[in-house]
């Protein structure tokens, strides 16, 4: 009979073996009644492409499963679940190009999918999968929609789509690439239509507010906080010259600067652009707006770019002085932000001040550093200062001018302090088939009826043709079975809405499901949901930094403003991985540099490539992948089981030396997991390994070997499981606990200090950690180069401070 150290390790063996015992065993099940902590673990669930998972992918799968099951051996019950962000355009546009039904294509990649991630080793509860095209989940989605109805969150405005008038059809963004149609070519245009809106303004400040107690990186905090755009300022009312039944509204965060205000702008698309325009100036005007409305907002909002606009004829009332100030268009101002209309003030704004150079409108200072006007009118200044040119307030620094500017408005009725989002309301609807169809039913009597909860789910029908259907509308707008209906009020003929919920709608509370993921009474138990969520480690790529994560932010407040759970944030912890390139660039199937998993664990097994993928580098950086540094890791899982097997037969008795490389090395990697240094976890193992090779001629004791196989095991979890039951046991590692250490251990026996002369470090020595004054002061004067110091000196005084310096005080 071969001993166990005489054995080599053989990943590809031992790793099939404890995958068909896991899945003997179900050892990856939830158990709901266990008086353990609970822990809710979850990554960002995949839309199931066609394309298969690469070692980028792995990366993020393979940190959550760690993660994981680091906290099982800590003692926690962790809830760590996996399922389908099913429905969107690509399963869609495969159906045109084949004519395969989405669903049928969808459960192809899904199977897929999860059977790459079984090869990872992940420990997913699959039990609890969900699917968000699957109509017991989406009944629910439904229902939230009508919750939202219900409460005035869901709404219909006439809203610009993307059109493409070639293919006479809707797109989506990211099928508009550089202004075109991505099918055709054509130009992209806009076209209005009436959309299923959520009002996620209404919880701005909510959403700003409760970002602050996230445990999340800040950027994703950053990027959060910009999107929604909170500024203050005040609303301030504008009479037109002539026209005593239209007014003018702006929003300006600089209302101290209003007597500098010397003409107002309306975005093109403003409504009173086509009332206020003079005869003379039509033509002009209406050109400048078609050309405009192709723009898109970004390109119109580039700073530098050269400013363009028109003149209406019209001009409007200073609310303070009567002065007459003539209106201009021009597209640098935005219809979907404030009020869509401004009034410039060029001495002291960048852009303003552009367009008053460019078409020589007046200029005035109202804003000085030093209380002086410039000597030269036609300047910029956008800091802080005092008002000048502003009658009764001169004087008043910005802040103060603010206050009395708007105290004066207010008095007059014309204007107040207000706060403007740049966030907007939530187009909630797509011209598309494979989507949640929209609850909602037409009745020419009762207007926009939702669809009653106990005829959820509306479930989507078979069609024959995908595409959309160029009136603009979704495919379901064909099919007559489906369109007409009875009104659930009034029993008259009525019509179905046709339109489907955008690809975001699913994932926006996916993470409330897992815990009851088979409830057909209700979306989810109040009880379970309470028990696990928010959510504990949320794991995910940072391209989700805003939409997703706003849009479950809002549902998650939602569902608590509905009184179906007690939190008000799904994800109280966050953490972004870092991509993996491939010569620098990020790997994509499109891009065609894809490492494939299957090559890799061929050669190393699974064990190996998920540590790799964890040394590749800091897990929130991105990291080039390197297949040597792969090998390098294998090669190190080798020594790791040699170094563990030698012994386990016949473990040698435990001694000083091992004990206290044993627990530094419990310290090490417990505080870099803990700090989510996973690279430097893997490190602590080598550095481990390395100085246990000094210790292998007396032996290694059997505390090292079952050190080896907890820790190891969530990363290496088929390593660990191996090394677990050569130690003799039947039940799986993870029913463990991670070790502890005894911070006894950690005292260094020797330490090297430094000696002060006179305050001055002349040498280094080492002395017993634990030396007397005593001891320390006479090792510090027998050194030989302190000696030549002392020299002929009196030392008056002597320091020591223990584990660090001695300091000779001489004369
Ligand atoms: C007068 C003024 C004077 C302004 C000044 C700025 C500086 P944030 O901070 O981003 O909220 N603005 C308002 N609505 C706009 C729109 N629809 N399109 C383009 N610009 C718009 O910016 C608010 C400021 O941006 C507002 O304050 C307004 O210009 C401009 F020395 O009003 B301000
Ligand atoms: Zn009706």
């Amino acid at each position: 009979m071969t001993s166990q150290s005489e054995r080599d390790y053989q990943p590809t063996e031992v790793e099939k073996k404890w995958k068909a015992r896991w899945q003997e065993h179900g050892g990856d099940k939830v158990r709901e009644d266990s008086t353990r902590t609970k822990y809710y673990c979850l990554d960002m669930f995949p839309y199931p492409s066609g394309a298969g998972l690469h070692v980028g992918h792995w990366r993020g799968y393979t940190i959550s499963d760690v993660w994981s099951r680091y906290k099982t051996l800590q003692g926690y019950e962790v809830l760590h679940p996996m399922g389908w962000d099913a429905f969107g355009l690509p399963a869609e546009n495969y159906a045109i190009q084949t004519g395969i039904h989405p669903a049928i294509s969808t459960a192809q990649n899904v199977a897929n999918f999860k059977r790459q991630l079984a090869d990872i080793g992940a420990m997913y509860d699959w039990d609890r999968e969900i699917n968000t095209s699957d109509p017991s989940y989406y009944k629910w989605t439904q229902y939230f929609f009508v919750q939202m109805f219900k409460r005035g969150l869901a709404y219909r405005k006439k809203m610009p789509i993307n059109w493409c008038p070639s293919c006479k059809t809707g797109l989506a963004n990211e099928e508009v690439v550089d202004g075109k149609c991505d099918r055709c070519g054509t130009e992209v245009t806009k076209r209005e239509m009436d959309q299923w809106m959520l009002r996620i303004t209404a919880y701005a400040d909510r959403l700003l507010e409760d970002l602050k107690d996230l445990d999340w990186p800040d950027k994703v905090k950053r990027m959060q906080t910009a999107w929604i755009g909170r500024s203050e300022g005040a609303r301030i009312v504008f009479d037109i010259d002539g026209k005593p039944d239209a007014q003018i509204e702006v929003f300006s965060t600089r209302p101290d600067t209003l007597y500098g205000a010397t003409y107002m702008v309306l975005a093109p698309e403003h409504p009173l652009v086509e009332a206020i325009t003079t005869a003379d100036k039509r033509a002009a005007v209406d050109l400048y707006v078609s050309e405009a409305l192709k723009k898109s907002a970004i390109a119109r909002q580039i700073v530098d770019k050269t400013k363009t606009g028109e003149f209406t004829g019209a001009y409007a009332v200073h609310p303070l002085t009567g002065a007459k100030m003539p209106i201009w268009i021009a597209d640098y101002v935005l219809m979907d932000y404030g009020t869509g209309a401004i009034m410039a003030v060029p001495a002291h704004d960048e852009r303003d001040f552009e367009f008053a150079e460019a078409f020589n409108l007046p200029i005035v200072q109202v804003v000085a550093p030093d209380g002086q006007a410039p000597d030269h009118e036609r300047t910029l200044y956008t800091g802080p200062g005092t008002l000048i040119n502003s009658e009764d307030l001169n004087g008043l620094d910005v802040e103060a001018g603010k206050r009395a500017i708007v105290v004066k408005l207010e008095k007059l009725d014309r204007g107040e302090a207000t706060v403007s989002y740049r966030m907007r309301d939530w187009v909630f609807a797509r011209q598309r088939y494979w989507g949640e169809p929209i609850p909602i039913i037409h009745c020419p009597t009762c207007g926009a009826v939702p669809v009653p909860e106990d005829q959820l789910p509306v479930l989507l029908p078979e069609v024959e043709r995908y595409e959309p259907t160029g009136t603009g509308e979704s495919p379901l707008a064909a099919i007559e079975s489906f369109v007409h209906t009875t009104c659930p009020e009034c029993g008259g003929p009525a019509r179905r809405e046709t339109d489907t919920m955008p690809q975001w709608a699913g994932s926006s509370w996916y993470f409330l499901r897992y815990p009851d993921p088979k409830n057909d009474e209700a979306p989810f138990s109040r009880e379970k949901a309470n028990e696990w969520l928010p959510v504990d480690m949320y794991i995910g790529g940072v391209e989700h930094a805003v939409l997703h994560l706003l849009y479950a932010r809002f549902f998650t407040k939602v569902i608590y403003d509905i009184g179906l759970i007690d939190f008000v944030e799904p994800f109280k912890q966050l953490f972004n991985q870092g991509m993996v390139t491939l010569n620098g660039a990020k790997m994509s199937k499109s891009k065609g540099n894809v490492v494939n998993p299957d090559d890799m664990t061929t050669l190393h097994g699974v064990d190996a490539l998920r540590m790799y993928e964890l040394f590749v580098g800091p897990p929130e950086d991105d990291a080039e992948w390197n297949t040597n540094g792969l090998e390098g890791v294998s090669r190190f899982l080798h020594r790791l089981y040699r170094t563990a097997a030698a012994n386990i037969d016949q473990p040698a008795p435990t001694r000083p030396a091992l004990e206290k490389l044993r627990h530094r090395f419990i310290a090490t990697l417990s505080e870099r997991m803990e700090s989510f240094r996973l690279n430097t976890a893997v490190s602590a193992f080598m550095e481990y390994i390395n100085a246990l090779s000094a210790e292998s001629e007396a032996g290694i004791d059997r505390e090292t070997i079952e050190t080896l196989a907890v820790t190891i095991a969530p990363f290496a979890p088929h390593l660990g499981e191996e090394l677990w039951s050569l130690l003799g046991y039947t039940e799986s590692v993870f029913t463990a606990t991670w070790p502890t250490y005894d911070g006894k251990w950690l005292v260094d026996d020797e330490v090297d200090i430094a000696v002060q002369v006179n305050g001055r470090v002349r040498a280094h020595i080492t002395v017993a950690a634990d030396a007397a004054a005593d001891t320390a002061i006479a090792s510090a004067k027998a050194d030989s180069e302190i000696a030549g110091w002392l020299a002929d000196k009196q030392v008056v005084k002597e320091i020591y401070v223990p584990g660090r310096l001695v300091n000779l005080v001489v004369k």
